[in-house]
């Protein structure tokens, strides 16, 4: 039995290293989503690099309007303010670099072995581990475009809905370690700090590709209502995907998302 210590912004502190993200801790035993809190907590402010992390959320979403399931005590669900000063259209960026600065903490605090399927999931041994939310919005009273980044990591997730108990998995399942959560999201917020500074030198996105556990494969391409096959080549700087469709044509996307089939 994994008994988890409670998330505390003092017990965080004393593993980070960081000089901006994390600078402002706020946990929250009970929230609908800590990306709706962060929104508001970040308009009409300056804030850059704030963490938001709630034990439980009671509407925790992914994209297209799906949920994210957010058992209390058992995962990390946090959302963390970031004010871009780079061009609009690296936005796709951002989740890139937070997959793969969630691998490294994960792999360096656990002992395991993560993988990204593009763009926004962590896998362990094929089943989802943890997802990502990259949300950006204007800042009404001063024009400031925000991001605010998502994330949600099974820790000891157990009772795990019918609908996804066959596709989720937690950390606990994977290793013998005793995970610390505030080890753990202070690991994250420190490797994100180091790949966001340097977020145009795209230095991360060879790491992406090397997790990655779509390129090579036949997938399907899911745009809207549209769902079609496509063999993945490669990922590009921007962090698209870049494909071979149906035609036999090479393709960059920057959105929708893929399905895989593991066997
Ligand atoms: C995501 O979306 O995976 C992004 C999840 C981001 C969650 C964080 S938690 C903190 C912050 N506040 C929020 O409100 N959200 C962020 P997507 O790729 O659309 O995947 C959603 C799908 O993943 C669902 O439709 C389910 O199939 C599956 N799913 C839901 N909960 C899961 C869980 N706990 N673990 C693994 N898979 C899950």
């Amino acid at each position: 039995m994994n008994i988890q210590e409670k998330i505390s912004p003092q017990e965080i502190k004393k593993h980070l290293h960081t000089s901006k993200i994390g600078a402002d801790i706020y946990v929250f035993d009970k929230i609908e989503s800590t990306n709706n809190y962060a929104k508001k907590l970040a308009i009409g402010s300056e804030n850059h690099g704030s963490v938001i992390i709630a034990e439980t959320q009671t509407a925790g979403r992914g994209r297209l309007g799906r949920s994210f399931f957010s058992p209390h005590g058992s995962g990390v669900y946090m959302s963390i303010v970031l004010r871009p000063e780079f061009d609009i259209n690296k936005t796709l960026l951002i989740t890139t670099m937070a997959a793969v600065a969630l691998c490294r903490a994960i792999d360096n605090i656990c002992d395991v072995n993560t993988q990204i399927k593009w763009v926004n999931d962590i896998y362990i041994n094929n089943k989802k581990l943890c997802g990502i939310l990259a949300e950006s919005v204007v800042d009404p009273t001063n024009g400031d475009r925000v991001v605010i980044l998502g994330i949600g990591v099974n820790v000891t997730t157990k009772a795990f809905s019918d609908d996804i108990k066959d596709i989720a998995t937690a950390l606990c399942e994977h290793t013998s370690k005793q995970i610390n959560r505030n080890e753990l999201i202070a690991a994250i917020l420190n490797e994100l700090e180091i790949i966001y500074d340097n977020i145009l030198s795209v230095d991360f996105i060879e790491e992406y590709k090397k997790r990655s556990c779509v390129i090579g494969k036949e997938v399907f391409l899911i745009r809207g209502d549209e769902k079609c096959k496509a063999f993945v080549l490669d990922i590009d700087t921007d962090g698209a995907l870049i494909i071979k469709n149906e035609n036999g044509e090479t393709e960059h996307i920057n959105t929708g998302e893929i399905s895989i089939r593991f066997d």
